[in-house]
């Protein structure tokens, strides 16, 4: 297969890896070796720039560097060189971690973290000519540490709004003994800054709501009319545990929660990062974590994937709405439609005649009597293999059974999911993107849920949907063949 989109280097290793199995290939991911973070999110120009946390030297986290990539559509990107390098002696020699970039007048502006020894602080870089190299600002780092008042876990992670002619920043941060924390500062020019307060304190013990750990990262404070969202990513002890949202209101520079809830329903999106494009949608990327042990990853030479971008907005009620860009609509080739089936717990191969590791499905049903209906994907023709989507009506759960994804050894295989609230006569409403080991499902345009599979059989490729406990009505079902975001038009 020939890779249109890019040249050189990384076209080759796009290639050699091409015929990996569960290597995804419409969601963005960089040409191998590791990848975490979303990073500096921005429409520049028209095209939007997506930086990511990247080791260019393996697929582990270390020497992190931005690795950077670029797209008219949302959907297809294009690599462009490495933005960000540790520079040997400085104050970000052992890594550049999180951060995000503004426009500063004109100037393309990047605040992430530099990493020497155990130190985090914030550093400044810019580019000339739109985004393709940054030269770092020789008074780096802009802030020596953290406020001495406070006995903090962590100082980094960063996200810069302007606001009456004043620059705001929140860092990710935790207080020891008392929970994660978001550290406010000012600025009148992004270089002298000003510590103000902790705009919010965590619980580390608290757990009825959503547990948020030791230390919270990667914050985002993102308007949303009269309310403000707080996304952060949950971090306890070196364990990365899931991205979470507070919404609340937000003046005086003072945040008062009033929701607390997970961002996505599974185990594997993380960090994640925001952007408004110029037709005003609020788009939102994470970093989906590998599911699998150490030595599968070694073995596969790359890990971590981005999501689908993703629009979200604030719903009544005060939780976000999450829905897939109807961009990614491009990407569709061969179609299949069914509609108006009965689906009864003796159903089985309705849709035996479609198969795929790279497809999008977009199924309805009136669950009618049963108690729980979905779909498999990602199944082998004697059944050893399967990834069962589920949703349970009398709990309200939307799960991804994944005990009989793989009959490989090293990968995980827990249940995963949340809450789906669907009134009395709702019908449910899944769209399921498939890109061999990714899955993401968004349920009736609000909850999404994210996992990573990784069937080792070659026919694992086949559909099925069910009912379960009583009988369903499945109102339609579409399933298109995805193209690749690397070889299409
Ligand atoms: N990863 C980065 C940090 C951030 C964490 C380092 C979240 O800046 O806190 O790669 O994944």
């Amino acid at each position: 297969m020939t890779i249109s989109r890019i040249t050189g280097e990384e076209r080759a290793t796009r290639e050699s890896l091409v015929s990996d199995p569960h290597r995804p290939d419409y969601h963005f991911l960089p040409a191998s070796n590791w990848m975490n973070d979303p990073n500096g999110l921005i429409q520049w120009k028209g095209k939007y720039h997506l930086f990511y946390q990247l080791n260019p030297n393996g697929p582990f986290h270390g020497t992190i560097h931005w690795g950077h990539a670029v797209s008219d559509d949302l959907v297809r990107w294009a690599d462009l060189p490495i933005a960000l390098t540790p520079t040997p002696g400085g104050p970000d020699e052992d890594g550049c971690w999180s951060g995000c970039a503004v426009d500063n007048s004109g100037v393309p502006t990047i605040v992430y973290t530099g990493l020497k020894g155990e130190t985090q602080v914030p550093c400044l870089a810019t580019s000339e000519n739109d985004l393709v190299s940054w030269s770092k600002c020789p008074g780096n780092p802009v802030i020596s540490g953290p406020p001495e008042s406070l006995a903090v876990i962590g100082f980094r992670d960063h996200h810069v709004w302007k606001e009456g002619g004043v620059w705001y920043q929140v860092i990710g941060s935790g207080i020891e003994g008392v929970g994660g924390a978001i550290l406010l500062y000012e600025s009148p020019d992004l270089i002298h800054w000003k510590y103000l307060h902790p705009l919010l304190v965590g619980d580390k013990d608290e757990t009825e709501l959503v547990w948020t750990g030791t230390m919270w990262e990667c914050p985002q404070l993102v308007p949303f009319g009269e309310k403000h969202v707080l996304i952060i990513s949950c971090h306890d002890d070196g364990n990365l545990l899931y991205s979470a949202y507070f919404v609340g209101t937000y003046s005086e520079r003072k945040f008062i929660p009033e929701t607390l809830r997970v961002t996505d329903l599974g185990g594997y999106f993380y960090a994640p990062q925001t952007l408004v494009d110029d037709k005003g949608r609020r788009l939102m990327w994470g970093w989906l974590q590998e599911g699998r042990d150490e030595e599968a990853i070694q073995d596969a030479g790359w890990a971590g994937v981005m999501s689908l971008p993703r629009a979200i907005s604030l719903r009544p009620g005060d939780s976000l709405s999450i829905e897939p860009v109807p961009e990614l609509q491009t990407l569709r080739s061969k179609h299949y439609r069914l509609e108006g089936i009965d689906l009864t717990p003796k159903t089985s191969s309705v849709l035996e005649d479609i198969k795929g590791d790279r497809l999008e499905i977009v199924a309805e049903f009136a669950p009618g009597s049963a108690r729980e209906v979905g779909v498999k994907v990602r199944c082998s023709p004697a059944g050893e293999e399967q990834t069962i989507i589920s949703y349970d009506r009398s709990s309200e759960q939307l799960a991804i059974d994944r005990s009989r994804s793989s009959l490989s050894s090293n990968v995980h295989r827990d249940t995963q999911g949340g809450m789906l609230e669907l009134a009395d006569h709702q019908t449910l409403w899944l769209h399921i993107f498939l890109d061999r080991s990714v899955v993401e499902v968004f349920a009736n345009g609000r909850e999404c849920l994210s996992e990573r599979i990784y069937p080792s059989l070659a026919d694992s490729v086949g559909l099925d949907l069910f009912a379960r406990g009583g009988t369903a009505k499945l109102n339609s079902v579409d399933v298109w063949e995805l193209e690749s975001i690397w070889t299409a038009k």
